[in-house]
């Protein structure tokens, strides 16, 4: 089994899913089984609710349209579709396949990317220090972009050739793309149109992070997770996903709904900071990922933050007597430590830092 020389931090030697995979076995170990009421068919989940999908918002339409469509899923859902978004459809293909690629290299290749617990940058398969913890069946690769001192150009790969490129490439649409997104949902929610952006510090400022994740074929999908239920601790993130495979599941109304992606769309979810700058008026949203015994899958975050020693807290414009702040100022540097040190959780790390949780309309059920 391919495991890390060192164990590079983790509190337990790292073991790749995809060589798990590769093996042959027809049974996943220990680690990676669920208990019964966390597992993707469990009755107590209030599973899988068929013929309903995230909106889809057309992008290229008007400006007053887009942002009330905008505003609405982020409202109702946390979660939209944006098609029509301007990125060409050529750089997703090469980005996907520079990333298929690279998780097709022979294992020494990737080891030498192994990453740690320190930054998470690098090549990983698990998130979270907790010593025998449940692991979920996936790897990933974890890379900063921006601000540019964070980024690190000998923590990214060498091969496939063209990847670096491409990825410089890619991330930089995308995050043209999340400063439109800002504007839209600023406008959607009523103030003034760089006012999301400002409580991020900025553009210059922002963080801009990716993570290819890598979901090898499973003997036992129905015991298993590629990716636990979690919120996103971040701003936004606007995910590339396999148009061919689904996986992600998304919480909506106590039931998991399986997203069908639009061919060619990205996903766009709310993070835990923009709840916290609108005071909880955009929600963001617990989701999941599944995984399948016939087909790999991979998908392409790429996470939008604040600036990360700024305090963040919610608008002015948007608190009122009858709407007090639900949150204390606190920066993207904090959460993110306490949130690495954890791993996914559902929303509870989210619903923790609200000073009256209790009081926040439409709140959803925390998982675990
Ligand atoms: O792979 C997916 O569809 C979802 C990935 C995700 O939720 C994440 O990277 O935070």
């Amino acid at each position: 089994m391919a495991e890390a020389a060192g164990d590079g931090g983790w509190p337990e030697p790292v073991v790749r899913v995809q060589a798990l995979s590769e093996s042959g076995a027809a049974t996943i170990p220990d680690r990676y089984v669920r208990p019964e009421t966390e597992r993707p068919s469990s009755s107590s989940e209030a599973n899988a609710v068929a013929n309903i999908n995230i909106p889809v918002v057309d992008m290229s339409s008007s400006p007053g349209t887009a942002a009330a469509a905008v505003a609405e899923a982020c409202r109702e859902w946390g979660f939209f579709q944006a098609v029509n978004h301007g990125v060409p459809a050529a750089l997703l293909r090469r980005a996907r396949g520079v990333w298929r690629g690279f998780f097709q290299q022979p294992m020494e290749v990737k080891q030498r990317y192994g990453n740690s617990p320190a930054t998470y940058e690098g090549y990983g398969s698990r998130l979270g220090v907790d010593k025998g913890a449940i692991l979920d069946w996936g790897d990933y690769y974890f890379l900063h972009v921006r601000p540019p001192h964070l980024l690190s150009p000998h923590k990214w790969p060498h091969l496939p050739p063209d990847l670096r490129e491409t990825t410089t490439e890619y991330s930089e649409e995308v995050r043209r793309l999340c400063e439109r997104l800002m504007a839209v949902m600023a406008v959607g929610l009523g103030v003034e149109e760089g006012r999301l952006q400002e409580a991020f510090g900025g553009g210059e400022g922002a963080g801009v992070c990716v993570r290819v994740n890598y979901y090898p074929r499973c003997p036992q999908p129905d015991l298993t997770l590629g990716l636990s239920s979690h919120s996103d601790p971040g701003g936004m993130t606007v995910l590339l996903v396999d148009d061919r495979v689904k996986g992600l599941q998304v919480r909506h109304t106590g039931a998991w709904v399986t997203v069908d992606p639009v061919p060619g769309a990205f996903i766009v979810n709310v993070g835990d900071q923009i709840q916290v700058v609108t005071n909880a008026l955009y929600r963001s949203v617990e989701h999941r990922v599944v995984v399948n015994a016939a087909e790999e899958r991979l998908s392409i975050a790429t996470f939008y933050n604040p600036r990360s020693d700024l305090p963040v807290a919610p608008l002015p414009e948007l608190v009122s007597p009858e709407r007090p702040p639900l949150y204390s100022p606190m920066t993207f540097d904090d959460y993110r430590l306490y949130i690495r040190r954890n791993g996914p959780r559902g929303k509870s790390q989210v619903d923790r830092l609200a000073a009256a949780a209790a009081t926040i309309p439409n709140s959803t059920t925390t998982t675990q």
